[in-house]
């Protein structure tokens, strides 16, 4: 279980760090592809997600305002935030509450991009064995940047997968969330992933998507888990798919690194990971605070 609280995490570093390279590129032009991590460097995918793990770890628990410090704490605008996030960002640091924050932006619609689902893995491991408060933890952390509710329900998604996987379902992972989800266009999207297994790219980025909006990404991302049965090729495909592949590489690494474990994580991915202020052994470090703290050793 430890490996694979490591596992979702470095994971998701990792294929945050292997699509940036290529990120906004289309299909057809990512064939830089497989060439491996250029860089080893990752973007506010990341940098966002060790602000979850760390206030999830030092308040034991949900806390908005503390959530909402370390993201304002850990921002590095050279990691290429959205300009939702940034603009919330600048209305927190600025004494807006985070309750607040969020709802102002997009003519107060609040964003449904998927920087809320791209940074929830840890929430997904915190809260594993109760998915009634996963799903609702999920959308209070989502809230503190994204307050349109297709933003906040793709993070539940994302947050939810992440849990089934860590406890080791797959077969019965699709019909679990479409069971949970409210919103019609991720039900809609997650009943087409069984049919889709054998689509080309092309198909899948028309009825799955491989943009910005959670709707775009998230149901990609589980769709690329589900596609082969290890971690690589998984990763590889979504990134392949051109478009968001720093975030669908991310969240495809999240759910992948949590059920097959650390260990089948491509060495050289590992390797190339950067590993300085909050790198790759921070990240582990945190994994294993997490593990701590769920199961109480
Ligand atoms: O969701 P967010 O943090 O972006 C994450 C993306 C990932 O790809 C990261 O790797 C990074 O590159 O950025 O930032 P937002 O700006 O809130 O949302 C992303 C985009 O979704 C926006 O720039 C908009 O294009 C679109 N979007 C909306 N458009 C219209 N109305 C999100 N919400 C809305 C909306 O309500
Ligand atoms: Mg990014
Ligand atoms: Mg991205």
């Amino acid at each position: 279980m430890n490996a694979k609280f490591r596992g979702a995490l470095i994971g998701s570093a990792v294929g945050d760090a292997l699509g940036a390279p290529v990120e906004g590129c289309k299909e057809g032009e990512v064939g830089l592809f497989p060439g491996g991590i250029i860089e080893g460097r990752y973007t506010d995918d990341t940098e966002m997600m060790i602000g979850v793990a760390e206030s999830l770890i030092d308040k034991r628990g949900f806390d908005g305002a503390d959530m909402a410090s370390r993201f304002l704490r850990n921002y590095h605008a050279w990691r290429r935030y959205g300009p939702g996030t940034r603009a919330v960002l600048e209305l927190l640091r600025a004494g807006v509450s985070w309750e607040e924050a969020s709802k102002r932006i997009f003519d107060g619609a609040g964003s449904y991009g998927n920087g809320a689902a791209m940074r929830i893995a840890p929430i997904g491991l915190f809260y594993c064995d109760d998915i009634d408060t996963l799903w609702d933890m999920a959308y209070r952390a989502s809230h503190i940047t994204h307050s349109h509710v297709l933003g906040k329900e793709g993070a539940a998604i994302m947050a939810c997968s992440v849990a089934l996987a860590l406890r080791g379902y797959r077969e019965e992972m699709l019909s679990a969330l479409v069971a949970r989800t409210r919103e019609e266009i991720y039900r809609d999207k997650l009943r087409k992933i069984e049919r889709l297994l054998d689509a080309d790219r092309q198909t899948v980025i028309e009825e799955l998507g491989n943009g910005e909006a959670a709707f775009e990404s998230v149901i990609t991302a589980i769709y690329s888990f589900f596609r082969f049965h290890n971690f690589k090729d998984s990763v590889i495909y979504a990134i392949s798919l051109g478009g968001d592949t720093d975030t669908i590489g991310s969240m495809t690494g999240a759910i992948s690194g949590a059920y097959y474990g650390e260990e089948a994580i491509p060495q050289e991915w590992v390797n190339a990971l950067e590993d300085g202020d909050k790198g790759k052994t921070y990240i582990i470090w945190l994994a294993d605070e997490l593990y701590r703290i769920r199961f109480k050793c």
